[in-house]
């Protein structure tokens, strides 16, 4: 498919989704946020993608939302929008496939959010991160408010937030914003070796690891584990199952089928 404001590109059942908007810093603004939930229900839906990859190239992430657009909008407006970044963000979140965010240069706002819709951040050692939304008299309307502190503590989360400071890929790798921190010339090497670990794993197993963490992360304890049962016990029902054990106990690698 066409897009005018992201590039899609599949190589080797590994899907990268890049933002292309480089004069206003990959701004991201209506037409970006729908782009991105179509990429997320084209890519979700084609078998042969077994992981994907946000980036937005080597020298920046994203800036935040476009600022552009947002100036004159009424609360009208800007509440017809939040649902469409929701959206995009929400389907993207839910990929039935692991999303590695791989970050260069700012991801500020809006661009910071979208890396927490992945299920793994790989940081370059030149990124910086931020929420300065509240620099704006706004808050972080594009899920920083809820994500943020789900994944490193609300403490933190409301420092970022409140500051609207940004910190550095070492203090991000520090506080658990990202996994990892790797040099700006590695970015998309170290991610893609990533990528094709995850990809040689059994596919239904990987969606159902992620159903599991993230379905339990919207449940109490024992809810949790009752869908973690559920989806374990599925597990047994694999062709990926029976090679995986019956490789295990041969001592070979196991060629998983994806059923
Ligand atoms: N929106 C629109 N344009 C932008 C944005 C943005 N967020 N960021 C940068 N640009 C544009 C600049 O206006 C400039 O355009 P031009 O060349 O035409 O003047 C171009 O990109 C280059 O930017 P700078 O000249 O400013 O580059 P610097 O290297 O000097 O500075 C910074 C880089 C520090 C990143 C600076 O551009 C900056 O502070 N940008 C804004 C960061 C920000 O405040 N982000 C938060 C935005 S609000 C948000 O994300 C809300 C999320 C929730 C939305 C939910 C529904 C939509």
């Amino acid at each position: 498919m066409a897009y005018e404001t992201i590039i899609v590109e599949i190589e080797e059942g590994i899907a990268t989704i890049t933002l292309n908007r480089p004069a206003v810093l990959n701004a991201l603004n209506d037409k970006v946020f729908n782009e991105l939930g179509e990429a997320a229900l084209s890519l979700g839906a084609d078998n042969s993608v077994r992981v994907v990859i946000i980036t937005g190239g080597d020298k920046v992430f994203a800036a935040g939302a476009d600022i552009s657009q947002m100036a004159n909008s009424t609360a009208v407006d800007v509440a017809t929008r939040e649902k469409v970044s929701h959206r995009a963000f929400q389907l993207l979140e839910n990929l039935p496939k692991p999303v590695i965010a791989a970050i260069s240069g700012y991801a500020l706002g809006g661009g910071c959010e979208l890396t927490l819709v992945a299920d793994v951040r790989i940081a370059a050692d030149n990124a910086q991160f931020g929420l300065p939304e509240i620099k704006l008299g706004i808050l972080p309307g594009a899920g920083g408010t809820q994500r943020l502190p789900r994944l490193i503590g609300t403490g933190r989360a409301k420092e970022l937030i409140f500051s609207g400071d940004f910190i550095k890929a070492d203090e991000a790798l520090r506080v658990g914003l990202v996994n990892k921190v790797v040099s700006a010339d590695q970015l998309a090497a170290e991610t893609r070796k990533l990528a094709k670990r995850f990809a040689s794993r059994g596919a239904v197993a990987l969606r159902l690891a992620k159903a599991s963490v993230n379905e339990g992360l919207r449940m109490d304890l024992e809810a949790g584990l009752e869908y973690e049962h559920k989806c374990f016990s599925l597990l047994f029902a694999t062709e990926d199952q029976k090679e995986g054990m019956k490789a295990f106990l041969e001592k070979r690698p196991a060629q998983f089928q994806g059923k």
